[in-house]
């Protein structure tokens, strides 16, 4: 049997992506399913394709109807789709997955598994798949969903490589490093494409959760996968291991973390937890993404795959999106309260937009939040309001809060509504101008600050050029 091999099938997947004139991603929630759907996104941005991400706690029958009624064009699955193949009936899709194909799991494996051994003889009907289990490697380590999502946007455009850390990003997310402390298969070979585009350093250094933000005491503390007496899960126990060494837990008045430690005091601490653990549970590759801020979450892949769970986790799977595709301002700003479990933040936020109630213009709306909502995230929160039923989904809506430096205003539209004609970037230029504000942004969402006596006019004026935008199209 003539087998393909993975790269294949991406190539076979992404030829049929580009006959497409509109996608639509459908992917998972958590860290690997955000990472993927950044990637798909990001890949079909740069080819100009039209697209839309949805997400999907489980792809189940209901979902696989609700996506069928709404007709899409294709649909491309990342992260899930092999496991349901059975239900994906008359949708035009592609899969990058790394699950269990559905005719290989279970007891029914004598079935040949419906997928692409031999191109000329599939019928157009049966599914395009870029998965491991189809070249005989395992989903659990070889590759992650965003590794397979990789492998489509790399077959789009080898430029695209340099999207490779969220590939790396991702199969942390599904732990597939831990079995060996460091990646294999696949994963190993979009590994060195992420560091030849200078977007993943690996080091070998301890990988415990944490090195970057934690305190050190709290990263030992909450090790579980270490196990150490009277130290795992003990906060005195963890902070007293560090004392007797003779380690200064606080800079000023800030706790250090494992990248604050010098070379001396590393080589300290490592010699100490190996005579109580095996060096190979602590000790490991570290993936650094050298783009983003030292000390922060995103600097490191293990960290960066846990803030984009906790976006998943809090039904906010769009903030960890935007985050995987660049945002680094309002989504951010979102991923990090959440990481910290201040979903209240978001729930809050919303529900302060709906009790103050959307006001309604002729051809926009708009909130004003005065300072009951951080301007550097309000616009982001107006976003969300999209879809949901609580705002007028035609028109884009416009989030106005108190600013330092006076009125903060964020636009916010839907893909339908940019179809039609509507650049909010071209609404903030113009108010700019008038108003002597700063702004910018894109056609999607876009902002600018305007002075407290202007407001009005700014919403007049907006009025006006979405009205003209959405008409002359
Ligand atoms: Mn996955």
């Amino acid at each position: 049997m003539f087998i393909p091999a993975v790269k294949e099938l991406a190539e076979k997947a992404a030829s049929r992506l580009r006959e497409a004139s509109k996608v639509i991603v459908v992917s998972h929630i958590d860290a690997d399913g955000l990472s993927s759907a950044g990637i798909a996104s990001l890949a079909l941005d740069h080819i100009g394709m039209e697209h839309e991400v949805k997400f999907a706690k489980k792809l189940d029958e209901a979902y696989a109807d609700e996506l069928r009624a709404s007709k899409p064009e294709l649909v491309w699955f990342t992260d899930l789709g092999s496991g349901s193949t059975d239900i994906l009936q008359d949708l035009e899709c592609i899969i990058s997955d790394h699950h269990k194909p559905v005719a290989m799991s279970g007891s029914n494996t004598n079935k040949k598994p419906k997928t692409l051994f031999d191109f000329d003889d599939v019928p157009d009907s049966d599914f395009i798949q870029v998965n491991p289990h189809f070249v005989g490697r395992d989903g659990s380590n070889d590759i992650s969903g965003a590794g397979a999502a990789y492998l489509v946007a790399k077959a789009l455009d080898p430029e695209l490589r340099k999207l490779a850390h969220l590939a790396i990003v991702g199969a942390v997310g599904d732990m597939q490093d831990r079995e060996l402390g460091r990646l294999q298969g696949t994963n190993r070979e979009i590994l060195a494409d992420a560091e030849n585009f200078g977007v993943i350093e690996t080091i070998e250094d301890v990988n415990l959760f944490g090195r970057e933000t934690r305190p050190v005491w709290k990263m030992l503390q909450y090790a579980s996968d270490l196990q150490i007496n009277g130290i795992t899960d003990d906060y005195r126990g963890s902070m007293d291991f560090f004392m007797e060494l003779g380690i200064n837990l606080k800079k000023g008045e800030n706790w250090r973390a494992w990248v604050h430690m010098n070379k001396s005091e590393k080589r300290l601490i490592i010699r100490a937890l190996a005579d109580l653990v095996s060096p190979e549970e602590f000790i490991g590759e570290v993936y650094i993404l050298p783009m983003e801020k030292p000390g922060t979450e995103l600097h490191e892949a293990k960290e960066f795959s846990t803030l984009l769970n906790s976006c998943g986790r809090y039904d906010a799977a769009v903030i960890g999106l935007d985050v995987c595709k660049g945002d680094r301002k309002e989504a951010l700003d979102l991923a990090y309260g959440l990481r910290k479990g201040h979903r209240k933040q978001l729930v809050d936020s919303i529900k302060i937009m709906q009790e103050i109630g959307i006001t309604q213009m002729e051809f926009i709306q708009f909130v004003h939040v005065g300072d009951m909502i951080r301007d550097t995230i309000v616009g982001t929160v107006a976003g969300m309001l999209f879809g949901s039923g609580k705002i007028d989904d035609r028109k884009p809506i416009f989030a106005l809060a108190m600013a330092d430096d006076g009125i903060k205003v964020s636009g916010r539209g839907t893909r339908q509504l940019i179809d039609a004609g509507l650049d909010l970037s071209e609404i903030m230029r113009q108010a700019v101008e008038k108003f002597h504000g700063a702004g910018g942004g894109h056609n999607i969402a876009a902002g600018a600050t305007v002075p407290p006596e202007k407001v009005n006019e700014f919403l007049e004026l907006a009025n006006e050029i979405v009205g003209h935008q959405l008409s002359s199209s």
